[in-house]
């Protein structure tokens, strides 16, 4: 069989780049770096049954989850690579509890912040996964080692993002502003090729992603919604149907590509997490912007923009509504109670 020839990911990386005449190459050279850490997961992902590396490492990471063993693989695989590329002055994991300095003589003038492996309690039952990344412009002047004040930066100042998802095939989809590419790794070359160009997300979806479980636990407007999206009106292409695996990239994506709306409202169960249990720095700004570069919108349940939003420490949560625009829309006219004006 013929291989077709496809633009590789660091062909289009630098093509794209080349519409930006300040550009230095370092963004460049800081994707290609994670790139190579991705494709290290992926194998490592592949292997999973195979190898003995499933299951817990038996320790516990700073959001009191214990962490599995191919989290901290995927957590030391990045933090290793990117610790000496040159082009960071900090990062920051979803996994550890302060931010993570870079070598000393190798700081840049970006940041990092990472969820190696989103999803991880559906690592044993070969369920997709994925990694999940932001990168911002530090805010400290360039030269000498990161602050925290580098990484507590709001979405709208990401420079990219994007995400790595481990599943039928392994597939990268990020953004660096001049909207959405995807590309699906070959694993027998090793190579990422363009197979999603310019992927917008479609308007008005008929798939709603939230985990139905914490409906007792969830406000009266969001009960009040989802019954709404489950009642028949084909006038409106409903009811729509459900779509929710756990993995926030697994879901993510599928709406991304299908159109949909995913929610992780805030709900009453545990008070520790009053906001919601998704990250604003790891998944929710990262993937916000993605969403908003493919003519989506990402807000929180009392609709506020996730972009907008100044992260106050490093693993603040925030509840999270994020898809197609026009089921965005519906959804925070029920939060306002104001009369629905249908999305159909
Ligand atoms: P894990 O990485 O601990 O599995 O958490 C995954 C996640 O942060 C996100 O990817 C899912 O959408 C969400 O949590 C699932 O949470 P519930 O299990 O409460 O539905």
């Amino acid at each position: 069989m013929s291989r077709p020839l496809g633009i590789t990911v660091s062909r289009h990386i630098m093509d794209s780049q080349r519409l930006h005449p300040e550009a230095t190459g370092d963004l460049t050279g800081l994707l290609n770096e994670l790139i190579v850490a991705a494709k290290t997961i992926s194998a490592e992902v592949n292997m999973a049954g195979l190898a003995d590396i499933l299951g817990m490492s038996g320790k516990t990471n700073i959001q009191g989850e214990h962490v599995q063993k191919l989290d901290e693989f995927a957590n030391n695989t990045i933090k290793r690579r990117m610790a000496r590329c040159g082009y960071l002055c900090a990062m920051t994991s979803e996994e550890e509890a302060d931010i993570i300095p870079v070598a000393e003589g190798y700081e840049g003038k970006y940041t990092l912040a990472f969820d190696p492996l989103d999803g991880s309690s559906n690592i044993d039952v070969n369920v997709s996964i994925g990694t999940i990344f932001s990168i911002h412009r530090r805010f400290t002047p360039d030269g000498g080692p990161g602050e925290e004040v580098d990484l507590l930066q709001p979405g709208k100042k990401q420079v990219a993002a994007g995400y790595i998802i481990y599943g039928s095939s392994t597939m990268l989809v990020f953004t660096t502003g001049d909207g959405v590419h995807g590309f699906t790794l070959d694993p027998s070359v090793g190579e990422f090729y363009l197979s999603h160009p310019d992927i917008r997300i479609p308007e008005k979806s008929k798939y709603f992603s939230i985990n139905e479980g914490n409906w007792h636990y969830w406000q009266e407007p969001v009960r009040r919604y989802l019954e709404y999206l489950k009642a028949e009106d084909k006038a409106t292409g409903r009811p729509y149907s459900a779509r929710y695996i756990g993995s926030m990239v697994a879901d993510f994506h599928r709406n991304l590509i299908a159109g949909g709306i995913f929610l992780y409202p805030r709900d009453s169960k545990d008070q520790t997490k009053t906001y919601g249990k998704l990250r604003l720095l790891y998944e929710a700004a990262p993937l916000a912007m993605v969403v908003e570069q493919a003519g989506g919108k990402a807000v929180t349940d009392d609709g506020r923009s996730i972009l907008d939003m100044a992260p106050e420490d490093l693993h603040q949560r925030v509840p999270v509504v994020i898809g197609s625009a026009r089921d965005v829309d519906t959804f925070l006219q029920f939060m306002n109670d104001t009369p629905v004006k249908p999305a159909g």
